[in-house]
């Protein structure tokens, strides 16, 4: 259905609101059954994939045109959380320890929880206008907080690569919360 791209100038168009990309290479959506691993309570987490009919938590589509050193494209994650645990993304390290990337916000709000080799923790307010550097071997994880679709474009060298093994492994040293209505970051008791 995903046409190869060449890399020759194009203006692509993004929808800020729904994350459409056009033209587009590539796009694949993340049920929530398939994230069992990073959310903390297993029991509420069984219990939505049932209730909820297993939703869609978020989407990417990416426009990669071949033979370049940038691709690009869009995250939409749709509100909800998980007992009391936000909607989050696996979370990952660039396979890459020399790249970075970029997240532009472009609608909704959450929060961008990043994760230094060392265990440092920092994290960068998503909004619109708000974009977000994330520095080589920095891990990173987005979180929608809000209850609204958070939409985002991300920019990135193709050769980064995901690594997801260290976070699924022993997780992030920080869960966002949804606590008394509002949004708290506590420690994650599960890390190794
Ligand atoms: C961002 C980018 C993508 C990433 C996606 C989902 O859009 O960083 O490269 O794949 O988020 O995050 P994850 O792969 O960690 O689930
Ligand atoms: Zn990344």
């Amino acid at each position: 259905m995903h046409e190869p791209i060449s890399a020759l100038p194009m203006g692509v168009f993004i929808d800020g609101l729904t994350g459409a990309v056009n033209p587009a290479s590539g796009h694949y959506v993340k049920r929530l059954s398939e994230l069992r691993e990073i959310y903390q309570d297993k029991a509420a987490f069984d219990h939505a994939v049932r209730e909820r009919d297993d939703p869609v938590t978020y989407e990417v589509v990416e426009y990669r045109p071949e033979n370049s050193d940038i691709y690009f494209g869009t995250t939409t994650m749709y509100p909800g959380d998980i007992g009391g645990e936000f909607h989050m993304t696996r979370g990952h390290f660039h396979a890459r320890r020399d790249m970075g990337e970029v997240y532009y916000t472009q609608s909704g709000t959450g929060i961008l929880l990043l994760e230094s080799r060392n265990g440092e923790t920092r994290t960068v307010e998503m909004k619109p206008g708000v974009c977000a550097f994330i520095p080589p071997d920095w891990a990173h994880r987005s979180i929608n907080t809000g209850t609204e679709p958070l939409v985002f474009v991300w920019v990135c060298n193709p050769l980064a690569g995901h690594d997801y093994g260290e976070i699924l492994k022993r997780g992030m040293r920080k869960r966002v919360m949804k606590i008394e209505g509002g949004v708290k970051m506590i420690d994650n008791i599960a890390y190794v």
